[in-house]
């Protein structure tokens, strides 16, 4: 059976989660902290960074790469569409959640729930405040003028951009982030679906345990 090293709150180690899920392949998910530095972790991971897939002998780290391996070996249920422009599209939307949206959304769930919650560090209100005023409001225009106004982030089925930028924002909201919809009420309706989605609802289910950890 395939095994995921990593943590799901990871929004990269959720991507991942989700894609197999999608697919409807069984999986391990083993407990793997980020940065974890293990010999055993780093000889699978070079940048000791989660997650990594491992497929018998074989394994491979980054949530992306993951993705396309598991595409070619799983092509049932895809997740890229078949049309090239489209294709290219849903990674580009993909790489932009996995970059400055994830850095973005992760202000919000690092200085809310990781630093007051679990490393007993004061929650940094000026950090909170640069990324609501400076850091999302950019993303959030430019994700509103590409997202659709019904169904999928874009395309006619579910794609890499609907995981990428889904996992994003459910770390925003776990730090108690939402996005306005008054302001952006397409990228709003469109979080509000796909959060309602069976798989991710099913999926958010499996982190309630570890959230409640939190306290
Ligand atoms: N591009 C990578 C990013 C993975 C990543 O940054 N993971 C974080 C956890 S959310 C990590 O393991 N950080 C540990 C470190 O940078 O040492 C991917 O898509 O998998």
């Amino acid at each position: 059976m395939l095994n995921v090293y990593g943590v799901p709150l990871s929004p990269f180690v959720r991507k991942v989660h989700w894609a197999l899920a999608h697919k409807g392949i069984e999986y391990n998910a083993i407990p793997t902290m980020p940065g974890d530095s293990s010999p055993e972790f780093r000889a699978i991971s070079p940048l000791g960074k989660i997650p990594v897939l491992q497929d018998g002998d074989f394994s491979v780290p980054d949530s992306s790469i993951i993705l396309r391996y598991l595409e070619s070996k799983y092509p049932e249920t895809p997740l890229y569409p078949q049309d090239p422009e489209l294709a290219a599209q849903v990674c580009w939307l993909e790489e932009y959640a996995d970059t400055n949206l994830v850095q973005a959304c992760a202000v919000f769930f690092r200085e809310r729930l990781i630093n007051p919650k679990m490393m007993n560090k004061p929650t940094d209100e000026d950090a909170i405040a640069d990324a609501q005023n400076n850091l999302i409001p950019p993303l959030l225009d430019y994700l509103e003028s590409v997202v659709q106004e019904e169904g999928y982030f874009i395309g006619d089925a579910l794609s890499v951009a609907d995981l990428g930028i889904t996992s994003a924002f459910v770390n925003a909201q776990y730090g108690g982030y939402s996005v306005d919809a008054s302001t952006h009420p397409r990228l709003a309706a469109y979080l509000a679906r796909a959060m309602q989605s069976p798989l991710v609802k099913d999926q958010l289910a499996k982190e309630e345990q570890m959230l409640k950890s939190f306290g």
